[in-house]
């Protein structure tokens, strides 16, 4: 459920203000393990920073370009509106770079943990990454929160298909190079990936939550779920600046779970966690995860 930004900003506030007092935070990772392991339902809730290692690109700092945009920029229905052809250049180069990667020692560490525990916790793995490497390290209960890189959506009768296809039109082989020198996109609107259905024919479009765009109601209505009862948290590679996911964690901490963030450096949310572990996942997640 949606609450608006002044209210959240101030709940964060009057929180923050109470965890001055009551919240030291720690890095005691045997502190933390022993937390996990009372844990019956345990949620982590990942963002880019778990696929750098991959050679995935994340949203924020010097990686978050594709040519001369911002990939924030290209991720938004007004671009897809003014020009599908770049829009599909950019996820046609994405698809191609998470196609080749291959889940790290963090993601693996997670669906291991996932494995080895799914009889005695719940255990939820809530991902902003829409790169499809969590599924692919093994992990079973996923919530993909932001969509996924190889689903489309038809505009027009708005059927959602899995597509693996490389390329997924003909049109975008050997298009989508990131060379920063490239200007704009010139692929035909019939040429680019077009709804199958005689009856249809519409066009498709990546099967992503562009910024704007509500999540869908079930998959967040899920998340939220699982995050209101979760005993502890593990917030990894993600910047927490992005609603609605950005507030799941430290309304969790809020009502008293133990949250615990995972990060190359401090985020805006760090302070309203238990602990926070600075280093890359494909280090610190194998150590808080193994027995
Ligand atoms: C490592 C590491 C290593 C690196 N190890 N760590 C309330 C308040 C204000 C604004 C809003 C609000 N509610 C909604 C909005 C608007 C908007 C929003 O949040 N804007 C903010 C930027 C202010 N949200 C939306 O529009 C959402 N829609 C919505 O809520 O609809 C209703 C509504 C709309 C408008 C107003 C009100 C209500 C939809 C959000 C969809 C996000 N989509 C994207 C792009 C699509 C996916 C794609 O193409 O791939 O999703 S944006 C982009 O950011 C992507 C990511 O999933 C998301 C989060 O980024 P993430 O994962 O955190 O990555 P980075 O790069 O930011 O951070 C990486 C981190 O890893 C860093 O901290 C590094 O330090 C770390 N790191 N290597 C450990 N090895
Ligand atoms: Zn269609």
């Amino acid at each position: 459920m949606y609450i608006s930004l002044r209210v959240f900003r101030s709940s964060l506030l009057s929180c923050s203000v109470h965890k001055i007092m009551a919240l030291r935070q720690s890095s005691d990772m045997s502190k933390f393990k022993e937390a996990l392991k009372s844990a019956k339902q345990v949620v982590i809730l990942s963002g880019a920073g778990i696929s750098a290692e991959s050679g995935i690109p994340t949203f924020r700092g010097a990686g978050g370009y594709w040519r001369k945009y911002q990939a924030s920029s290209l991720a938004t229905p007004g671009a897809f509106k003014t020009s599908p052809s770049l829009v599909w250049e950019f996820y046609h180069y994405r698809r191609e770079v998470a196609a080749k990667a291959q889940p790290n020692a963090g993601h693996i560490a997670i669906a291991d943990y996932e494995k080895k525990h799914s009889s005695d916790k719940q255990i939820t793995v809530i991902t902003q990454n829409v790169d499809g490497l969590h599924a692919r390290a093994g992990t079973k209960n996923l919530i993909e929160l932001h969509g996924n890189l190889y689903k489309t959506r038809c505009t027009k009768c708005k059927e959602v298909l899995v597509n693996t296809d490389s390329p997924i039109c003909e049109a975008l082989a050997n298009r989508g190079a990131p060379d920063e020198n490239v200007v704009g996109s010139d692929i035909p609107v019939k040429d680019l990936p077009h709804c199958q259905k005689p009856d249809c024919k519409g066009l498709l479009r990546p099967h992503i939550v562009w910024f704007g765009e509500s999540l869908e109601p079930a998959v967040l209505s899920n998340a939220e779920a699982v995050m209101s009862t979760c005993d502890v948290c593990l917030v990894v590679g993600t910047s927490s600046v992005v609603y609605p996911a950005a507030m799941f964690a430290p309304q969790a901490a809020a009502r008293g779970a133990i949250v615990a963030e995972f990060n190359l450096e401090p985020t805006p949310a760090t302070p309203d966690f238990h602990y926070y572990f600075q280093g890359t996942c494909g280090t610190t997640l194998p150590e808080a995860l193994a027995e």
